[in-house]
């Protein structure tokens, strides 16, 4: 393995990620999660080396101001990307890498790709170009649980995702729910009310990446819980945990490492895949329907008028 050192004291300590080419630095955010969390996720970077995978990278879209940045920073440990209640004045996407004992953390942060109502495909273009050649191991899509509705817009962004990066990326993703701790309306309870949220999300994202009613089958999109306010309550272990009990960051962690490691291929972002499939064939497909069109509707009526007008012409007087 490529490794370069410097001198802790001016750029802590970095290692060449040999599969992105950029630098990682040492993942310290670890040590300052309490002890069971720390070794429930060494303990998930093991199976991830036992399957012979030293790297990941994570890649986090969504609507703005949901929570992602707040998410990396949480799934870290450290304050490495802002956060803002406000719209940030340079959207653009960052990736942050972090190296523990020879495996890589790459975690892709992306500006909110809906503001005012309308996918921004500024934004959109931002990130194609920023992802060229870049492998992607899991999509976390990214939105509140404290939201009662879902609507177009919601299957909008999830089309224009699709539209950038493939119907395949949605093997690798994730639903990501935040603001989990909160009291449902209604009287529901808390399991009710998640399983409802994500009953109408996942409906929205199948609808919107157009999965099969097979293909949602045989694959759903998994949906996980995060709380990232310092409020997050705790267990004896001083875990963060969710109204339902659940220590958070391990278990969207291994929902990850399962997501990472399913039968599925990593999505590589080419040039081929952000022009579409066959960019330059597009249209090919109608070109025997154009053609069928214009004989039946073109040359068929072009000839009859032609015969009609021959019969109505007076005949010479030496035919
Ligand atoms: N209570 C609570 N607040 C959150 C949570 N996640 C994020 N926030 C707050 O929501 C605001 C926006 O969070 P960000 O993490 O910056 O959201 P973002 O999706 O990265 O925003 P953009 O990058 O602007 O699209 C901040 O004030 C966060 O503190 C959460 O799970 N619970
Ligand atoms: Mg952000």
């Amino acid at each position: 393995m490529l490794t370069v050192r410097f001198r802790r004291s001016t750029l802590g300590r970095m290692r060449l990620s040999p599969k992105l080419g950029s630098m990682a630095r040492e993942w310290t955010g670890i040590q300052q999660f309490p002890l069971a969390t720390q070794t429930k996720l060494l303990e998930l970077l093991g199976k991830l080396k036992e399957k012979e995978r030293d790297s990941l990278t994570i890649l986090v879209m969504g609507k703005g101001g949901v929570g992602k940045s707040s998410t990396v920073n949480s799934i870290l440990g450290e304050r490495a990307v802002a956060v803002s209640a406000f719209q940030s004045d340079v959207p653009r996407p960052v990736m942050v890498s972090r190296e523990r004992s020879g495996f890589t953390l790459n975690i892709i942060d992306t500006p909110g790709i809906v503001e005012g109502g309308y996918v921004n495909d500024q934004a959109l273009d931002l990130i194609k170009r920023f992802l060229l050649n870049k492998t992607i191991d899991v999509l976390l899509y990214v939105d509140r649980l404290d939201a009662y509705r879902v609507d177009n817009l919601d299957r909008q962004i999830v089309k224009a995702i699709t539209e950038s990066f493939g119907k395949e990326m949605w093997h690798k993703g994730v639903v990501v729910l935040t603001h989990a701790q909160l009291t449902p309306p209604d009287c529901l309870s808390y399991d009710e009310f998640f399983a409802r949220r994500s009953e109408a999300l996942l409906k929205v994202v199948n609808s919107g990446v157009r999965f099969k009613k097979r293909e949602i089958k045989g694959h759903s999109i998994p949906v996980v819980l995060v709380e990232n306010s310092s409020r997050c309550n705790k267990n004896d272990s001083d875990e963060k945990i969710l109204p339902n009990g659940t220590a958070w960051i391990p278990s969207i962690v291994e929902t990850i490492t399962k997501v990472a490691t399913n039968e599925s291929k990593s999505i590589l972002v080419d040039q081929k895949l952000i022009d579409g499939p066959n960019a330059n064939d597009r249209g090919k497909l109608f070109i025997p329907l154009i053609l069928a069109f214009q004989y039946f509707f073109v040359v068929k009526r072009v000839q009859n008028w032609i015969a009609d007008d021959i019969k109505k012409e007076p005949k010479s007087p030496w035919e």
